[in-house]
């Protein structure tokens, strides 16, 4: 069956090409789909543009557009166990995982199905008599929505659900590695009633495909979340023709443990905030900055316990954590680990691929913790969007802020402690999008998601994951209107 999808049919791609996607976990062809490029691209920019101009979805009452997505999230329920099985086998992540993203969205696209009708403006008192004036939102347009791959389907959701309740019509790409949840779950909204050309979706790399969403100047919006340098390229490209921009470009997240945290509590956390999903997650405290007096035994607790996570197919029970998504992405994060060794950290486990012969052929690397770090080693500051966890020290308070705010990005941060002051005046003072108190990486679709500095523009996800996706207007009446006479007694 064709997979793009194209002013409500789906099409091949029109230059006939293909691309095959490997399966992680042991290197092997998963699926062929189509490859689209920059005709494809207009294709779906022309179907969208007519969709927004004159087709029916930016004034199909917002509830209404609501009860589509209140659809969507049913059918993701009904097809929950496809629709896990297929994300976790695209992209290596585990069964539950998987299972955890589709309830995730389910959850997103509820949200805003409820907040679709919820908001549409307000009445302001101008203090002039005779007027009224109102301010309302209105969609922007087309907006070119592109997800990476750690996270296909959950990214693609928490732009598409509140882009598609405020009424815009949308050009969608997933991840050239990862396409195949996103093409299923096109199918769900295709059956959910949204008309013809509100969503269209193409598939392909990001120069040949992604850019040309960004340029096309018929695009109103680009949403994007991925990583920093294709992010700065897509800023650029947006203000060709200062269309709106929303962006998440990952982060270089702190863990900040004070000694009077709960120990094992905070062990346990530091190693699910590095290593879930082998660390390729936007937001993974893949800093650990630990207070000096506790530092040795803590980092002994994490490495032991980070020796015996189960890695191995991700459909496979018991396994704790799949293949890194792609050849060259490991081999990008192998690199990083080269560059660590050669800077002067210390490898306390792991670094590796792992010995067992049954995990040769996948993508897999082993969880990974260097110690004796410090903010001038690439591995500090460089977003390494793999399981390698690095160490920095501190014995004050001032310290640990002061560490943990020293990195370009802001998306997120935990600090664990017992002391409820220290705990606030610690989280107030971290320049991040989100801090975690005593957790980490647990998000609700009503809290806003993204980043201070160079982790992002916008933010996703709550009110303000909705306000990405209208433009404010204020309509003025005058009442009564009578001429004002302004330039009356002006001539000579
Ligand atoms: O991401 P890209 P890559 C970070 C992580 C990783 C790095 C690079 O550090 O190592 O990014 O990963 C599309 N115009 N994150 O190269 O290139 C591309 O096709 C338009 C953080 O895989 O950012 C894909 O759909 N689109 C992150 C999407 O952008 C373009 C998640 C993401 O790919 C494009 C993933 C272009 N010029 C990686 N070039 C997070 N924030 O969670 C590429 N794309």
């Amino acid at each position: 069956m064709p997979d793009l999808f194209i002013n409500g049919k789906w099409v091949d791609a029109i230059n006939d090409a293909t691309r095959t996607v490997l399966d992680p976990a042991n290197d092997q062809p998963l699926a062929t789909v189509a490859e689209a490029d920059s005709d494809d691209v207009n294709a779906a920019v022309k179907a969208a543009r007519e969709a927004f101009d004159s087709g029916p979805w930016r004034q199909t009452p917002a509830s209404e557009r609501g009860d589509c997505l209140r659809a969507v999230a049913s059918e993701l329920q009904n097809r929950k166990s496809e629709l896990t099985r297929i994300e976790s086998l695209d992209t290596g992540k585990t069964l539950l995982e998987a299972e955890t993203d589709v309830d995730d969205i389910t959850n997103v696209f509820r949200y805003y199905a409820d907040m679709a009708d919820k908001d549409s403006g307000r009445v302001t008192d101008t203090g002039v008599p005779n007027t009224v004036s109102r301010i309302v939102y209105e969609p922007i347009g087309v907006c070119s929505l592109i997800a990476p791959w750690n996270y296909p389907l959950l990214q693609m959701s928490w732009k598409l659900a509140p882009a598609l309740a405020a009424g815009n019509t949308c050009v969608i790409k997933p991840s050239e590695v990862t396409p195949l949840a996103t093409i299923e779950l096109v199918k769900i909204i295709e059956a959910s009633g949204v008309p013809a050309g509100v969503v269209n979706l193409v598939l392909g790399g990001g120069a040949t495909t992604g850019a040309p969403m960004t340029e096309h100047p018929d695009v109103d919006m680009v949403s994007f979340t991925g990583g920093l340098h294709t992010g700065k390229r897509i800023m650029a490209a947006a203000a060709a023709d200062v269309k709106n921009i929303a962006l998440e470009l990952g982060g270089k997240n702190p863990n900040v443990v004070f000694a009077d945290a709960d120990f094992e509590t905070a062990v346990d956390y530091a190693l699910n905030a590095s290593f879930f999903h082998s660390g390729q997650v936007c937001s993974a405290g893949a800093r650990l900055i630990i207070e000096e007096s506790i530092k040795d035994d803590f980092i002994s607790a994490v490495a032991d316990r980070a020796r015996k996570v189960k890695l191995g197919r991700g459909q496979d029970e018991g396994v704790e954590v799949g293949p890194m998504v792609s050849r060259e992405h490991r081999e990008k994060v192998e690199n990083y680990i080269q560059t660590a060794i050669d800077e002067g950290a210390t490898l306390v486990c792991g670094g590796k691929r792992p010995d067992d012969p049954a995990l040769t052929d996948g993508y897999f690397l082993e969880p990974t913790i260097f110690d004796d770090c410090n903010r001038d080693m690439t591995i500090v500051r460089e977003e390494v969007f793999g399981p390698v966890l690095s160490v920095e020290t501190f014995t004050t308070e001032d310290e640990a802020i002061a560490l943990a705010n020293d990195t370009e990005y802001g998306l997120a941060g935990g600090v664990w402690t017992s002391d409820a002051s220290k705990a606030q005046r610690v989280s107030s003072a971290m320049r991040h999008g989100t801090i975690w108190i005593n957790d980490f990486h647990p998000y609700v679709p009503q809290a806003e998601w993204g980043g201070f500095g160079k982790s992002g523009v916008g933010r996703e996800l709550g009110h303000h994951g909705l306000d990405e996706y209208r433009e404010t207007k204020h309509i003025w009446q005058n009442i009564s209107p009578e001429p004002m006479r302004w330039f009356e007694g002006k001539d000579d």
